[in-house]
């Protein structure tokens, strides 16, 4: 017994050191861990500011600018900030039923005009839904923003169908009063092609109508089980609202 108390004693030393060096170095993982995460934060952090450009010329619809605000679909998270800047040569104003800028002035202005008015906005997006906005002062202007919608419900509701000459848009069910940030049209941004026909049918059991902002095109009054159609007329992104309740929006991208 008494032989064996040195062996049992060297065993206890050696499993002691052995844990102490497996725990210095769990220690050192962990600290290799916290700077990862901490370089992740500094990453997501980056992302949380997103820039959309008002594009130079984009006022004028005849430059037939694809993207008058670029980019005109962006996908953020809650508590993300997104920063318009004019880059444009006169001034413009960002809207919707979330958010309105004040005018903005042209980002190089030396115009006296400017008044000192900011060249960008800023809206930090505090809940999750679907964002349109849009240009008061140049209808024809227009965006989205997905704040926290899953892959498929932007898919779901941004079809993209190839070949399909006849693209349907839902006015879905309650679609007024369900829920305020949409959507209040499936699909929200319906990508289309030149000259395909496009059918809002609504299945509510209310009225709607599909207004386009530049007035290209009115359904005027399309009341439940109706639809309206029209055809596709010049590339770029049209947006579009219901006359009765405008808090209704959608853009229709023709490409
Ligand atoms: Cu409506």
């Amino acid at each position: 017994m008494v032989s064996k108390f040195p062996w049992i004693f060297i065993v206890v030393v050696a499993v002691a050191i052995a844990v102490g060096i497996s725990s210095y170095r769990s220690g050192a993982v962990a600290t290799m861990t916290e700077k990862t995460s901490a370089q992740k934060t500094t990453e997501v952090s980056s992302q949380n500011h997103n820039t959309i450009t008002i594009k130079q010329g984009a006022s004028n619809k005849q430059n037939k600018i694809l993207e008058p605000f670029s980019p005109s679909v962006l996908n953020i998270h809650v508590g993300d900030t997104v920063t318009w800047i004019n880059e444009d040569s006169v001034s413009h104003t960002v809207d919707s039923i979330a958010f309105n800028s004040s005018e903005l002035s042209p980002k190089t202005s030396n115009s006296p005009n400017s008044g000192g008015n900011p060249s960008s906005f800023k809206h930090t997006f505090r809940e999750p839904g679907i964002f349109l906005y849009y240009s008061k002062k140049y209808p024809y202007m227009a965006g989205v923003i997905y704040v926290d919608t899953e892959e498929t419900q932007r898919q779901l509701i941004s079809t993209v169908t190839p070949n399909l000459t006849n693209v349907k848009i839902e006015m879905p069910w309650n679609s007024a009063y369900a829920n305020k940030n949409g959507p209040f049209y499936i699909p929200v941004d319906a990508k289309v092609s030149e000259d395909n026909r496009i059918t809002w049918e609504n299945h509510d059991f209310i009225a709607h109508t599909a207004t386009a902002t530049d007035h290209s095109f009115d359904s005027g009054p399309v009341i439940p089980g109706h639809s309206f159609s029209t055809t596709a007329k010049g590339k770029g992104i049209i947006p579009y609202f219901c006359e009765i309740h405008p808090w209704m929006q959608g853009i229709v991208t023709i490409s």
